[in-house]
């Protein structure tokens, strides 16, 4: 996809600021940290259009993202940072599960998990529960560059297995920092689209 523009629309912490449902959109969604914005950034080309962090729960409401001026990016907050408050925890899982049973120009969820961690609970049970809301998503195991390839075959593996065992499905392999994975990433976005 050859990106002519992409720019900030809004940020929102309910369905009331959304923006008008006119365009198709795809949400990013993830744990903490997990590097959501940087996958937004490297999709898009842009280094600094959505804003990342090292320290986890940086993004606190939904941003919404014009891309080409036809369809929408949607970052989500990140979900089970620990040292967040179980108040504000609460508050953003809310605010998340509201967009993602109401949005009603969702088209998909791009899934973030890191390729070094091994399946956790709490992605599991965002896995069941997007099955059970009847959600498409695209799962993506981001920060590849930080494996050695044994490491990411292995990990590759073991994944898949936890996330689609018996079932059809591939975790697709990514990498922010150099790229890999965003020609094939685009590729299933495109055809998600044109459905
Ligand atoms: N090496 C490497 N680092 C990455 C990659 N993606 C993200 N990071 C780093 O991981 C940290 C978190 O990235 P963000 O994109 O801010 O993560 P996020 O999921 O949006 O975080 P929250 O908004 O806090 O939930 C930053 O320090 C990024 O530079 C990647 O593919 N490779
Ligand atoms: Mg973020």
């Amino acid at each position: 996809m050859k990106i002519v523009s992409a720019e900030f629309m809004t940020g929102a912490v309910s369905s009331r600021q959304y923006p008008e449902p006119e365009w198709s959109e795809l949400a990013f969604v993830g744990r903490s940290n997990v590097g959501k914005s940087s996958l937004i950034n490297s999709l898009l080309n842009r280094k600094k259009l959505v804003k990342t962090s090292q320290t986890p729960g940086k993004t606190q409401e939904i941003n919404f993202f014009k891309v080409n001026g036809d369809f929408i990016f949607a970052d989500l907050p990140g979900y089970g940072f620990a040292k967040v408050p179980p108040a504000v925890q609460k508050r953003w899982k809310k605010m998340i599960e509201e967009y993602l049973l109401n949005r009603e120009t969702l088209l998909a969820v791009v899934f973030i998990i890191d390729m070094r961690r091994n399946p956790s609970p709490l992605d599991l049970d965002l896995k069941n529960w997007l099955e059970a809301c009847d959600v498409d998503y695209i799962l993506v195991g981001t920060k590849a560059d930080k494996l050695s390839q044994t490491e990411l075959k292995k990990q590759g593996r073991k994944l898949n297995d936890a996330y689609f065992e018996g079932e059809e499905g591939e975790l697709l392999i990514y990498s922010s920092k150099n790229g890999r994975g965003r020609k094939e990433l685009w590729s299933v976005i495109t055809a998600l689209m044109e459905k």
